[in-house]
């Protein structure tokens, strides 16, 4: 066939560096952006397996996230704007693995075991994050996806989020929104203005957000957004690429893990701060007290400022719905405990990746998800949408319920129920404080967070630990999980786990105990236990 030879010929441009074993990971292929340029290729291939197989527009994205700029990375978008299914990730692992002169057949392989029709059409879109090497890696995969003759659209720099909204409304004929950047913009900013408009005195200072952008794709797209929110939020970019370097001592998960603002921000007291990730799919807030101590909103307290907003409005508009709070193990126990104990919400811990957690939330009424480090959304059902629309439309409902029904309406719409988006989760944020009349501090003291930490260990193979029980146990190496318990032991209010990273060569250590001393010296001790 004249596709196979066109894809022998085309490899031979994208040679696969030899000795080189790579897995799809927890958020597709991650590593040195050198050592990827025949992965993207095969991806672009793939993704135009994925797409004939489907009969749907596929998404793939360049980007390393939160990795540094060095890094880069791939993954597949599903129709629906998820994650690809195991087998498909156990396919992208083979096809990336292949030694050349194995391509073809690896690739009939696959075409044999998902009985695709190789004349169906497909369709692939393509976007990329600012690193260096993004251009011409994502270039490969145009390469892979031109292979097969399958329909390419590159949406060039976008963050990943909105790569994932472009497929879901691509495969649903424009009723989730307009595959366009200007699309996405539009229907964010309408919902915000909805939301916000009617809130009384909402003074400037109120408006005002300072938005550190990682030095990546989110800086440069919050201010291609901003002319369309019409200064009902008037933010402050730092750290938006003009001069550092991606993720170097700033985004999101520096913010999460040093538990610290970002270099180059300038932080006045009691200030609503927040911080995108290397492709604006995770977001956390903070502000310095007026004492100079520095105070992070992660996911977990993002994730109950929505629920409990969502559940008054619920109440309010009389609509029994069941909203559940979906976390993993890196959720700091006061958050679960203030879930379960005061919200009374049914809350789920999964696995790390949002993958798992996006499925987990697709089994309620509303779903909503978050990682602790601020990768997270809110999912709606269909029967939970229907519901909220009806009621809003409903001549014979109370002006009180139908004022709530308006409110969840444009929520619903706020929301990127693609996946998790620092930019749909900060204006989500921004509405919920100002319709509930909070300060950054208010919401703060929901709960108070137990002192955690968390750390990095490198060992020769990190894929000798496996765990169990959504990763909070290691069921090896034996003897591992026994030292941990027996450290674990020594401290009051204290949890501690390991597992292997599935994005950097490392063992992740979390910890947490009712001090910050207790906690620190427990995951000092928990990392010397991995050795
Ligand atoms: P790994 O490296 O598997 O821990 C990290 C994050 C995940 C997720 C992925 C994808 C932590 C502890 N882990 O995964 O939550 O966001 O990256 O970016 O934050
Ligand atoms: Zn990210």
């Amino acid at each position: 066939m004249a596709q196979f030879e066109e894809v022998s010929q085309k490899s031979a441009l994208h040679p696969k560096p030899k000795g080189l074993t790579l897995q799809y990971g927890t958020a597709g292929f991650r590593t040195t952006a050198k050592h990827l340029d025949h992965v993207m290729f095969r991806m672009g291939l793939l993704a135009t397996l994925r797409s004939k197989k489907t009969k749907s527009t596929i998404g793939v994205m360049v980007t390393a996230s939160h990795n540094p700029e060095e890094d880069n990375g791939v993954k597949l978008i599903d129709p629906m704007g998820e994650m690809v299914t195991p087998a498909w990730e156990g396919y992208a692992t083979e096809l990336a693995n292949a030694d050349q002169e194995d391509l073809c057949s690896v690739m009939k392989d696959i075409i044999g075991k998902e009985a695709i029709d190789m004349s169906e059409a497909a369709s692939v879109v393509t976007g990329r994050d600012t690193r260096p090497s993004s251009e011409n890696l994502s270039r490969a995969v145009l390469d892979g996806v031109s292979c097969l003759q399958s329909h390419s659209l590159d949406f060039g720099l976008v963050t990943t989020p909105q790569l994932h909204y472009m497929v879901l409304c691509g495969n649903t004929n424009g009723c989730y929104g307009t595959a366009t950047i200007q699309g996405y913009y539009e229907k964010l900013s309408k919902a915000f203005i909805a939301l916000t408009k009617n809130v009384q005195k909402r003074t400037d200072d109120q408006k005002r957000l300072l938005v550190d952008g990682a030095n990546g794709i989110g800086a440069l797209k919050m201010k291609e957004m901003e002319p369309f929110l019409k200064s009902e939020l008037q933010v402050e970019l730092f750290n938006d690429g003009s001069s550092g370097k991606l993720n170097y001592l700033c985004g999101a998960d520096y913010v999460k893990v040093q538990q610290k603002p970002p270099q180059g921000m300038e932080m006045r007291p009691g200030q609503r701060c927040c911080s995108f990730d290397g492709d604006a799919d995770r977001i956390v807030y903070y502000y310095n007290d007026s004492a100079g101590h520095f105070h992070l909103l992660d996911g977990d307290k993002i994730a109950t400022l929505i629920s409990t907003y969502l559940k008054e409005l619920l109440t309010q508009a009389g609509l029994n719905l069941q909203v559940a709070v979906v976390q993993t193990a890196y959720a700091n126990g006061s958050s679960t405990q203030y879930l379960e104990n005061v919200m009374k919400v049914t809350v789920c811990c999964t696995k790390t990746g949002v993958k798992h957690l996006h499925h987990a939330a697709q089994e309620f009424d509303i779903g909503v998800y978050f990682e602790a480090n601020g990768h997270g959304t809110v999912l709606f059902s269909k029967k939970a949408e229907e519901q909220i629309q009806l009621l809003a439309k409903d001549p014979n409902a109370s002006d009180d319920k139908k004022h709530a029904a308006k409110l969840l309406e444009n929520t619903v719409n706020l929301i990127n129920q693609a996946t998790g988006d620092a930019i749909s989760d900060m204006l989500i944020i921004e509405a919920v404080l100002a319709i509930r009349g909070m300060t950054v501090q208010d919401w703060d003291t929901i709960y108070t967070d137990l002192p955690n930490r968390q750390l990095k260990v490198k060992v020769a193979d990190r894929r000798v630990i496996d765990t169990t029980d959504a990763e909070r146990k290691a069921v090896t190496p034996a003897g591992l999980q026994d030292s941990i318990d027996a450290l674990v032991k020594k401290y009051k209010q204290a949890r501690a786990f390991v597992r292997p990273s599935g994005t950097e060569d490392v063992v992740r250590v979390y910890a947490e105990a009712d001090t910050q001393e207790s906690v620190d010296a427990l995951a000092h001790q928990v990392s010397l236990a991995v050795y």
